[in-house]
């Protein structure tokens, strides 16, 4: 049995797994991804991950899985004494429609715009503008979490494998000054306060105290 491997760069949504993972006490091997210089595009990374897209991660039966909702979906169910899962078919689902949200539509939809406007038109095409559509897109997401998730608490109450992946779009937030409703602001404040989510941040090159949310008019 080898070790788990995760496949990560700093600062991207790959943080949500690192910060799991940390929150298991999982050992794991780090393998950073160099995404501006294309590793992701390599041979060598393509055949772990074909769609060359980062978290993959490498369990230690060598199989590999994808999909930071994915992966978070299995750490959390194969660490069941952790109570990162659910045992509500309510809560589950809850779970999954916000998961799902946040990774297809504010991460797959709204920030892919805002950090890779190219990707998404023709030379053509204004990349202000798209960046712009990009914002507009995380925006209106915020504020469908803003009604979705727990007052004064985690996500859905508890801490749980939900909250990670909630933060790292709130992290992406921070860093590109797009406001952040309140309860989601009080959320990521919430998550910074956690000296996993701190010692995750500082290893990924981050100093927690200076990442500011701007608030939500
Ligand atoms: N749906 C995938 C998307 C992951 C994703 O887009 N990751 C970014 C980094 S945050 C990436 O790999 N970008 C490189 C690329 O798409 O070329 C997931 O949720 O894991």
């Amino acid at each position: 049995m080898g070790n788990l491997k995760l496949y990560m760069a700093p600062g991207s949504c790959t943080t949500a797994i690192h910060i799991l993972l940390e929150d298991l006490g999982e050992f794991f091997e780090a393998h950073i991804v160099n995404l501006p210089r294309g590793d992701h595009l390599k041979p060598d990374y393509v055949a772990i991950n074909p769609k060359s897209t980062i978290p993959s991660l490498v369990r230690r039966d060598g199989t590999v899985l994808t999909e930071t909702l994915g992966i978070a979906y299995w750490l959390a169910r194969s660490n069941p004494r952790a109570g990162l899962w659910f045992d509500t078919p309510e809560l589950e689902t809850r779970a999954l429609e916000i998961m799902g949200h946040v990774t297809a539509t504010t991460h797959g939809q709204g920030f892919a715009r805002v950090f890779s406007a190219g990707a998404f038109g023709g030379p053509e095409q204004d990349s202000a503008a798209i960046s712009q559509m990009g914002r507009e897109i995380v925006l209106r997401s915020f504020n469908w979490l803003e009604e979705v998730i727990a007052p004064g608490q985690y996500a859905l109450g508890a801490y749980s494998v939900v909250d990670p992946i909630l933060f790292y779009v709130c992290f992406w937030a921070a860093k590109t000054e797009i406001p952040v409703p309140k309860k989601l602001a009080a959320h990521f404040q919430r998550m910074l306060a956690r000296p996993v989510v701190q010692r995750v941040l500082r290893e990924e090159g981050y100093d927690p105290s200076k990442l500011m949310i701007a608030p939500a008019a």
